[in-house]
């Protein structure tokens, strides 16, 4: 409770006290938030209420001090399971249907699954590449199930979608877009630039940010030095929060409020959800260079989004062993058989490499059509063209 309470002081709200609940933070206590200033004219009392500059509500004090950077800092976690898969607080409860759950937790461990053997396809040199989900599943699919089928989904490394939420607002869509990325990408300009062209424009979108402790080799100790992504948002004037990402229900909590309150509002979110990568960052990463095994097992094996949410099943007696004995089973069939019918087509053609960017083609890339075409002429032996699309 003590964090909630300092978070209560630092947010200048005393909401959400007494209790740990789902609670998209308002930014800031600024007068004139979301009020346009030409559509709405305040009226004051006394020149004293009256605000000194444009753009910001503030007393004025006569002492020189600095703000310090943890006046925003403990902000608390949201989670409505414990470890051990049992709901904290009754009212938080989603109380999702049998078979909805099942689905999440079918759909968490299949994508594990598909995981363990596209990464050793990778390793078999069956595919070039590959980035795994290990201990992200929480995230991936309590947010995809709080959304709706029309909602416009940028996966990670996409900081652009808030010109397609400006879209979706303009023509009165009654749809949300939603932009993963993880909390690496967080620090690149165009997320600022995301962040900030979202609040001002009062855009349908939520941010969604998977902070998993890395970025590649980079801990989250070297990314930044506030308290994390969801930190960032009362700067822009962003309603924010951070969940737990282990916890698939916190999730789609947060997720689906945020969807809920982003359309009907017209104004962006931010969630940042707490993981962490249990697997290398991809194919090309050794991670045992930079991080110990101690580490990696105490979030694999202490705090993982699937057995949590397997503890939660087998608490309501709707999983058992044997059913995951059998699941298991037909989920590697199900990927394998998948799998082999992809390895039997054709790759896509070469040619495609030029199409889809340019109405026009320019003369650069003409030329470079050109250049590729007279190299397959000279050496098109050794490449295997017939395992290609004409
Ligand atoms: C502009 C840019 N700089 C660097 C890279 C190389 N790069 C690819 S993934 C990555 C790390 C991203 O980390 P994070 O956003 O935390 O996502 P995570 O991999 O943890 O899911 C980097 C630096 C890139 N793709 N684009
Ligand atoms: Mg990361």
């Amino acid at each position: 409770m003590a964090v909630a309470a300092a978070a209560a002081r630092v947010w200048g709200s005393s909401r959400g006290l007494g209790r740990v609940g789902l609670l998209l933070r308002r930014p800031g206590a600024r007068g004139l938030a979301r009020s346009h200033p030409q559509r709405q004219q305040q009226h004051f009392s006394s020149l004293d209420d009256k605000p000194q500059f444009p753009g910001a509500s503030a007393e004025f004090i006569d002492k020189l001090e600095f703000i310090q950077p943890n006046v925003i800092s403990g902000i608390p976690i949201y989670r409505v399971m414990d470890r051990q898969g049992q709901i904290i607080n009754p009212s938080e409860d989603p109380h999702l249907p049998q078979e909805k759950v099942l689905k999440f937790y079918k759909t968490m461990t299949l994508l594990n699954t598909m995981d363990r053997i596209l990464y050793e396809s990778q390793r078999q040199g069956r595919i070039s590449f590959y980035m795994t989900n290990y201990g992200e599943e929480g995230t991936h699919v309590g947010s995809a199930a709080a959304l709706d089928s029309t909602d416009l989904v940028f996966g990670q490394y996409r900081e652009a979608a808030v010109g397609a939420a400006y879209a979706a607002k303009r023509a009165n869509a009654n749809r949300v877009i939603i932009c993963y990325f993880g909390e690496g990408a967080a620090s690149e300009g165009d997320a600022h630039a995301g962040f900030n062209f979202a609040a001002t424009l009062e855009c349908p979108i939520i941010f969604f940010c998977r902070n998993n402790g890395y970025a590649i080799s980079t801990p989250t100790s070297e990314q930044y030095r506030g308290d994390g992504i969801a930190a960032r948002g009362p700067g822009y004037g962003i309603l924010s929060i951070r969940v737990d990402g282990n916890d698939v229900f916190a999730v789609y909590n947060a997720t689906k409020e945020a969807r809920r309150r982003a359309v009907a509002e017209n104004q962006p979110f931010l969630i940042e959800a707490m993981t962490y990568r249990i697997g290398h960052h991809s194919t090309s990463d050794d991670s045992s260079a930079y991080r110990s095994v101690d580490e990696v097992n105490y979030w694999d094996k202490q705090d993982h989004p699937i057995s949590r949410l397997r503890h939660y099943l087998q608490s309501c007696g709707w999983w058992d062993d044997e059913q995951e004995k059998a699941w298991r089973k037909q989920s590697r069939k199900k990927v394998m058989e998948a799998f082999e019918q992809a390895e039997r087509k054709l790759k896509p053609s070469p040619s495609l490499l030029f199409s889809d960017v340019y109405q026009e083609m320019p003369t650069q890339l003409r030329k470079q059509q050109e250049s590729l075409a007279r190299h397959l002429q000279a050496y098109g032996e050794h490449y295997p063209l017939d395992h290609f699309e004409k």
